[in-house]
């Protein structure tokens, strides 16, 4: 198949979907082009199958808001009709939808078919579809969809209920590649001493630092623990919180116990140095994080929150708590770092879970099947 893909490129849990999936579909020979303003942050640009198209926009004095969502209808309508695109599977309601929509009613009045699938990755419809001044567009895109995925099945319901859809919405749930995400004991030996020192408890964090992460409850969460025994922290990625964390890492005396790493590309390589990931968000529609981290036999302490339950099984893969309740995450952090052997059967059911349930092998033809479904139909339907 040929697939056009849009997504943010840049750093957050929708683009890295997007890409892995794109990089996937085209190791399994489908031709990718990514039509997108950056290049997606985990491509090379040099894979096999896959293009790059950028969507610039053309700023104008009378423009005090550039177009960008009809600049990329625009390049989409141009990559499909160019490269005979047989769908285009757009990541995030918003604007990508609507500019998908659109293009594929200039192509409609040159004879081309261009069907569209719309995941729904979270904040799309958490947070930002349901400002008053989204609501009906994202509702509008989501509805002119050939085709709609959801993330998780809480999200699924929470779009069916917010949007009053009654389409039918495919849950497909995040996916991490088991073979490059896992725990590579060599590896760890060189690059684990980096981080902290033998005796030593390594705790990850890895997010956008937005505030519906809740990054001061980690320092929050990890002062507590480092008061009890020997630890250290990496917190990955950036964001408009990263400068309040370092205020209350110094505030609570831990700021040189923690490694602030900033952005990352090579996190497949970070988290397996790891002994627990912490993630106390607000709301996580699925979790990307946790996974990735479990495929790497990292279990999370979370919080019970959106799709989070739907990987994380309380007490057998992972903890789970109420949202801030540092107290609690710090307790059952503890007790699974200093208890070696209940440590390494969680380690242990956490890779299962990502091997038996998330796998890019398991996940990506549930994609593959419904792109062919969804061409089928737009081809009957004409
Ligand atoms: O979590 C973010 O702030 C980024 C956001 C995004 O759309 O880029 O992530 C969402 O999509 C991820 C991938 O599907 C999910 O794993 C995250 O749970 C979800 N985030 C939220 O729902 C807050």
């Amino acid at each position: 198949m040929r697939i056009g893909i849009t997504c943010y490129p840049t750093y957050g849990g929708s683009g890295v979907v997007a890409t892995e999936l794109g990089i996937e579909l085209a190791q399994r020979g489908h031709e990718v082009h990514f039509i997108t303003y950056s290049q997606p942050f985990r491509l090379t640009g040099r894979e096999a199958n896959i293009r790059f198209h950028e969507v610039s926009v053309t700023n104008y004095p009378l423009f005090e808001y550039p177009p960008y969502d009809l600049a990329l209808a625009t390049r989409m309508a141009e990559v499909a009709q160019n490269y005979q695109l047989d769908l285009l599977h757009v990541h995030y309601a918003i604007p990508h939808s609507v500019s998908a929509h659109l293009a594929k009613e200039m192509l409609r009045s040159s004879g081309v078919h261009l069907p569209f699938i719309t995941t729904l990755h979270g904040t799309d419809i958490t947070l930002v579809g349901l400002d008053r001044s989204y609501l009906p567009v994202t509702k509008f895109g989501i509805e002119q969809s050939d085709g709609v995925t959801a993330i998780s099945e809480h999200l699924a319901e929470r779009t069916r209920e917010a949007f009053a859809v009654t389409r039918p919405i495919h849950v497909i749930r995040n996916f991490v590649n088991c073979d490059l995400y896992q725990r590579d004991a060599e590896k760890r030996a060189t690059l684990r001493p980096l981080y902290a020192a033998p005796q030593e408890k390594l705790l990850v964090h890895l997010s956008n630092f937005r505030p519906v992460k809740r990054v001061t409850d980690v320092i929050e969460t990890f002062a507590r623990i480092a008061k009890q025994i020997p630890a250290r922290l990496m917190l990955v990625g950036d964001g408009p919180e990263r400068s309040l964390a370092e205020f209350l890492a110094v505030r609570l005396g831990v700021f040189d116990r923690i490694h602030f790493l900033g952005k990352q590309d090579n996190v497949h390589e970070l988290l397996p140095l790891a002994d627990l990931m912490l993630m106390p968000s607000e709301m996580e529609s699925f979790g990307l994080a946790a996974l990735e981290a479990m495929a790497c036999r990292v279990p999370a302490v979370a919080t019970r929150v959106g799709g989070v339950p739907e990987l994380i099984d309380s007490g057998r893969n992972g903890l789970l708590y109420e949202v801030g309740d540092v107290e609690g995450m710090a307790a059952g952090a503890l007790s699974l770092l200093t208890d070696e052997a209940l440590l390494e059967t969680m380690s242990a059911t956490a890779r299962r879970t990502a091997q038996d349930h998330f796998c890019t092998t398991r996940i990506i033809p549930r994609y593959e099947e419904l792109y062919r479904e969804t061409i089928a139909l737009s081809r009957v339907q004409g």
